[in-house]
């Protein structure tokens, strides 16, 4: 099948990106009909989650990698981390700090520099990545490599907030020194690298060849970053390789499938969906154009997130397909699969958004938590995996949402989030995760990504003033990376981002909605079908732009047969009357 055409010229879609990026970060507070006190309130309740969980933390388990809560003790879990058999477990590890690091870029955004400092002078005295430990590459990329480069641009951007000593690229130099030592991982005949790597000695005798597509396609950010960092093309160049690899492995539907072996570049699972093993591929794919400004990113995620609407979509949910045949093999969705809303407010698709994050809510209300897994043919939990590890997809994808639409509803949903962990998963040592939705029995175990994500998400859905002076795009494991004229391949040098306006034209400022994207799938299938609109109650708005001045400026949407109004962004959108 051909590759459906993008539905904007690359310029105009620049152009979308960075008003989108705009529009989310865009803050007025108080305007949303959500009283002041009762914001505070929530802030306050998440400032003492954060606390609670990061004070046992540096208590009970610090320099270790992350807390046993019940039992107030640590777990050096770097090298288990995606190692479900815990195999090669190494002998002389004793951790790194792992949960201090990926809590750096949150003690910024929650406003304690202080503490943010005496983070990073510990870590530049004494963390080593010189160790006898076998990682995963795609977990150690996302938590170490991008804790340290976000809290590195954090403590340059912060710098004349930082009382000690002047900063100088401590956490740049661990980074490098980390960067380094996940390059023997990518020396194969694909270019696409191991899953495993030992730091210390290189990839192992006879390691396994078997890796996933998340493993391998969401790296770009990370090691680009820290290309552009350090002057070093390596770490980009080698991360780029594998992910055009990745790419022109996808089939003639231009879906991927789930694992591969990184010898002989073919397929070993065929079925695959935006869950575990592929969710960050297409997150990465979005975010490395909005931080790089590369059109081959655009290109790829496009086809992609079509082929996703088109063969993984069934109504509100996404079940699995065989990227062969775009047949449905799973019925399921997993608490991973809730980001996926998130992805598509950031990409400007609000609409289908809203319609996703209603239903993942459904389930965490019908169960308190999401479960890792749930049959929706059968409408019960998945038999193994009813296990719930303190996750933030469902918070973020709720965070996203609310900066798109300021619509108080969503702030109400972090309430529900709140107040489930706070009621199930709060104990004396910290938060452990859930074993058993269905009983609510706990697990020893308080992940590194409750700090890093899901406390981060929940704050900034109460206050935004961290988003305030910078664009940020937030990696998969929620550091926060600015975007930057000088890293972008449109913008020009010059050029700088700012929050609600845009100069589109020369002289003519704009303040945007995230509705003001064209990327919807319906538009390009309409057009290749030749069949005029996909539903019978579709009725497009006026202006292809989605421009009005009135509500009669405004159609009606195709999914749930709902009039569009007038935002007062001047946009017409479907979220002002559903809620
Ligand atoms: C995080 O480590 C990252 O978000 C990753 O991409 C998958 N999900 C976990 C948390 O659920």
């Amino acid at each position: 099948m051909r590759s459906p055409e993008p539905c904007l010229p690359a310029p105009a879609r620049l152009a979308v990106v960075a008003l989108l990026l705009a529009a989310l970060i865009g803050g007025a507070v108080g305007v949303d009909g959500y009283g002041r006190a009762r914001r505070l309130h929530m802030k306050n309740k998440v400032l003492e989650m954060f606390y609670h969980a990061y004070d046992n933390y540096m208590t009970y388990a610090f320099p270790h990698d992350e807390l046993k809560p019940l039992t107030k003790s640590f777990t050096d879990s770097l090298s288990e981390l995606g190692n479900l058999n815990l195999e090669h477990l190494p002998q002389d590890y004793n951790g790194s700090a792992l949960t201090l690091v990926e809590s750096l870029s949150s003690l910024v955004v929650l406003g304690n520099i202080t503490e943010f400092e005496r983070g990073i002078l510990w870590l530049s005295e004494n963390l080593t990545f010189d160790v006898d430990a076998r990682i995963n590459l795609f977990e150690c990329n996302i938590r170490l490599l991008g804790g340290l480069i976000s809290a590195h641009l954090l403590a340059k951007d912060y710098s004349s907030q930082l009382k000690d000593e002047p900063y100088q690229d401590q956490l740049l130099h661990l980074a490098e020194s980390l960067g380094n030592r996940f390059l023997p991982a990518f020396e194969t005949p694909t270019g696409l690298p191991y899953a495993w790597i030992n730091l210390k000695y290189g990839v192992m005798e006879n390691e396994t060849t078997e890796t996933s597509t998340s493993g391998c396609g969401s790296l770009i950010l990370e090691m680009g970053v820290l290309s552009r960092l350090t002057g070093d093309s390596r770490y980009e160049a080698a991360a780029l390789r594998a992910l055009r690899k990745l790419w022109s492995m996808r089939s003639s539907l231009n879906l991927v499938g789930t694992t591969l072996d990184v010898l002989t570049g073919k397929w070993i699972e065929y079925s695959s969906g935006i869950g575990a093993g592929v969710d960050s591929f297409y997150e990465y794919l979005i975010k490395a154009y909005i931080l790089f400004g590369s059109d081959e990113y655009w290109d790829m995620f496009h086809s992609a997130y079509l082929a996703v609407q088109k063969y993984f979509r069934h109504g509100p949910w996404y079940h699995e397909a065989d990227m062969r045949t775009g047949e449905a093999t799973h019925w399921q969705l997993t608490s991973l699969q809730a980001f996926w809303p998130g992805l598509q407010t950031l990409l400007g698709d609000v609409a289908a958004a809203n319609l996703s994050h209603r239903e993942f809510y459904n389930v965490w209300q019908r169960f308190g938590v999401l479960p890792e897994r749930y049959l929706l043919d059968y409408g019960v939990l998945h038999p193994t995996e009813k296990y719930y590890p303190l996750r933030p997809e469902f918070a973020e994808s709720t965070f996203y949402l609310y900066q798109a639409t300021k619509d108080p509803w969503y702030l109400e949903v972090g309430e529900t989030i709140i107040g489930s962990l706070n009621y199930y998963t709060k104990v004396d040592g910290g938060f452990a995760s859930v074993r058993d939705v269905s009983t609510m029995k706990l697990e020893d175990h308080q992940h590194s990504f409750f700090l890093s994500e899901t406390c981060k998400y929940l704050f900034l859905l109460y206050d935004d003033s961290f988003l305030r002076n910078q664009n940020y795009i937030f990696t998969t494991e929620g550091h926060p990376l600015p975007v930057r004229s000088t890293w972008h391949a449109k913008f020009p040098a010059t050029h700088v981002l700012s929050n609600w306006t845009f100069v589109k034209d020369e002289n003519q400022p704009i303040r945007v909605s995230a509705l003001s994207s064209q990327v919807c799938p319906e538009t390009v299938f309409r057009k290749s079908i030749g069949s005029p609109w996909e539903s019978a109650c579709h009725v497009p708005d006026v202006y292809a732009s989605h421009r009005c001045r009135t509500d009669d400026d405004c159609g009606t949407e195709a999914v749930t047969c709902k009039k569009r109004t007038c935002s007062m962004a001047g946009y017409c959108s479907l979220w002002l009357v559903i809620y």
